[in-house]
């Protein structure tokens, strides 16, 4: 008897064929239409997840517009209360292993994160990947419009965190990635509570303890230029109570984190 995973191997399936994009949004409406009309031309086939926190700009009702008019692609999670980008992924990863996608991305709605590059993403997936990082700050990774005290602030989270988990990523920090489900699957999302931008540090850790493979792509960052961004003190002191925690606890379990030709 053929199994499952040796019967799609003789079809030549790919993971990324099943892929779900989880886009968060608290106040994208003038961004959501414009990512998702760039994503859907650059991966026609990946289905979409926006995971709105009642927007008073009324992004979700947007949201809901846009889901009817392409029902099979374009799905809508309304929350009642704003709760945090970590939450709202949370929320998204359920609902995505819930059904039979193969491949979670996260993916920001304001542009920063360019889907025509979604593809560098799925790719190495495809090539073996169980977390794929896109990466402002390995060879070919850029930022776009950033005020030098972002990039500082970045800089500075990066080093900080590289140093205190002791872990060779060198975008911890980014929101852009890729995850193959078994990852989700098997880290103990439960006892996720980071909130900010702290969640990608956090889940990043988890990836790399437990012993997944790690590959980090360059993509091309720009700033937003629509709409506001939610970035705040508050995220800022989470990410350095809660690395500094990690850290000092020493709960770390060496994983490995590979670059994309230590696969091939
Ligand atoms: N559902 C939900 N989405 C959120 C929340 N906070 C931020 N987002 C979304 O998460 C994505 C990233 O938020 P941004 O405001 O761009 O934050 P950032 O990218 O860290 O900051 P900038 O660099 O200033 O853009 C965007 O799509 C936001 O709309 C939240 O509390 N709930
Ligand atoms: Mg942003």
């Amino acid at each position: 008897m053929t199994t499952g995973q040796s019967a799609s191997r003789l079809q030549g399936s790919r993971p990324s064929q099943r892929t779900l994009v989880i886009i968060p949004t608290f106040n994208e409406r003038e961004n959501l239409p414009l990512i998702l009309d760039r994503l859907h031309r650059a991966c026609p086939d990946v289905h979409v997840l926006v995971v709105d926190d009642s927007s008073p700009d009324g992004t979700g009702q947007l949201a809901d517009q846009l889901a009817e008019a392409d029902p099979d692609r374009v799905h809508v999670m309304h929350r009642v209360t704003k709760d945090g980008l970590g939450a709202a992924y949370l929320a998204g990863f359920a609902w995505g292993l819930g059904r039979r996608y193969t491949v979670l991305v996260e993916m920001d709605a304001d542009g920063s994160h360019a889907p025509e590059q979604l593809h560098r993403l799925l790719d190495a997936v495809d090539a073996g990947a169980d977390l794929v990082i896109g990466s402002r700050y390995v060879d070919g990774g850029a930022v776009r419009n950033w005020p030098w005290r972002r990039r500082a602030l970045s800089k500075t989270a990066n080093t900080y965190s590289r140093l205190l988990l002791g872990i060779d990523v060198h975008d911890v920090t980014a929101g852009y990635r890729a995850y193959r489900r078994e990852v989700l699957e098997t880290i103990d999302l439960d006892a996720v509570d980071s909130k900010g931008y702290c969640f990608q540090i956090d889940l990043t850790f988890r990836t790399v303890t437990n012993g997944f493979a790690v590959v980090e792509v360059p993509i091309t960052f720009t700033e937003r230029e629509l709409g506001v961004s939610k970035m705040s003190g508050s995220n800022i002191r989470e990410a350095l109570v809660k690395v500094a925690r990690w850290g000092i606890e020493g709960r770390l379990t060496r994983g490995r984190a590979v670059r994309a030709d230590d696969l091939s």
